[in-house]
């Protein structure tokens, strides 16, 4: 039984070595990225069990796909497959400036998850549903399938799974999909039990720039947390804030630190952390996939976790 469960896309991504213009390049490597199972990665990796519930083609790229979520521990037995349907692509441009994504989602098999899915079983048996705004934005029906998983739900302490969600804001897929992201992003994001945004992507939505505006807007959610790049990130947990800086680090390529950092902090949940340990661990965790090309980093070990958790705050950063 997962004690995690992660609902989204997941996509092969094809990537050129360096950063010369895109359009220049004559081979491009196949890794995977979804910010969801990009989560499930990274909590099998801190040594939890996290499973991945989606829909994926019958073709070579959900094969890799799979093969590659199954060799880091990820639980994938939830995932459907749709004969009909490929598998979605993304390219990653790594340019000078900022890493641009060209995606081919459209129509792919995940894009036709919907509430049906909300019924699945092994949602109920977790101790931690995790969402994310991106699949909020792929398709109606998968914008439905969060809405019966958030909005459909009766928040009562104690019962059920918590239900995480990182607001993830993608504005081009939302512009493809002629929905309004700042309403149904608000409207998700106030249903959750855990909340992760980042501050500029709060000020692009909701025009509020300031952590303690944004956990207010948020409010009905009981725990916000709200992340501001190499600065930090703080969390207000029932009425608590905490603030806890960023690792200095080393920025190879930020694709995925957002969605390592919800899984390090996701994982401190389960082991009852206090809330400057989780958001440590959220940090150690971003700080791993900053220093790689990949979405999904190899996390630190253990070892190297308790280690950090244990500094004086000083020493930390
Ligand atoms: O957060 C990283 C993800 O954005 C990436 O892995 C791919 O899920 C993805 C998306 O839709 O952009």
């Amino acid at each position: 039984v997962a004690d995690v469960v992660c609902v989204g896309e997941t996509m092969a991504v094809l990537s050129p070595p360096d950063a010369r213009p895109f359009a220049e390049q004559a081979v491009l490597s196949m890794a995977i990225g979804g910010a969801e199972s990009n989560v499930a990665c990274g909590l099998a990796g801190l040594g939890h069990r996290a499973a991945w519930l989606s829909r994926l083609g019958d073709d070579p790229f959900a094969r890799r796909i799979l093969a590659e979520l199954t060799a880091r521990g990820v639980d994938v037995s939830a995932v459907e497959t749709d004969p009909e349907r490929p598998t979605g692509v993304y390219f990653k441009d790594p340019g000078p400036d900022r890493t641009r994504t060209h995606y081919y989602r459209g129509g792919s098999a995940a894009s036709r998850m919907g509430p049906e899915l909300a019924r699945r079983p092994v949602l109920r048996r977790a101790r931690i549903v995790h969402l994310s705004g991106v699949a909020a934005a792929v398709s109606d029906s998968c914008a439905r399938l969060l809405e019966a998983l958030l909005l459909g739900r009766e928040r009562r302490a104690g019962h059920g799974p918590v239900v995480s969600f990182d607001v993830n804001h993608r504005p081009a897929l939302w512009r493809d999909r002629g929905a309004d992201a700042a309403l149904s992003l608000l409207a998700l994001a106030r249903a959750a039990d855990i909340v992760f945004v980042g501050r500029d992507e709060a000020e692009e939505l909701w025009g509020t720039a300031r952590p303690d505006d944004i956990a207010a807007l948020l409010a009905p959610a009981p725990v916000v947390v709200v992340k501001d790049a190499e600065h930090g990130a703080t969390s207000y947990a029932d009425g608590v804030r905490t603030f806890v800086p960023s690792l200095p680090t080393k920025v190879v390529e930020p694709v995925g630190a957002g969605d390592a950092f919800a899984a390090g902090y996701l994982a401190a949940v389960l082991e009852d952390r206090d809330e400057r340990s989780r958001l440590r661990l959220g940090h150690l965790a971003a700080a791993a996939a900053l220093r790689t090309r990949d979405d999904v980093p190899v996390m630190p070990t253990r070892t190297e976790t308790d280690r950090c958790l244990a500094l004086d705050d000083d020493a930390w950063a």
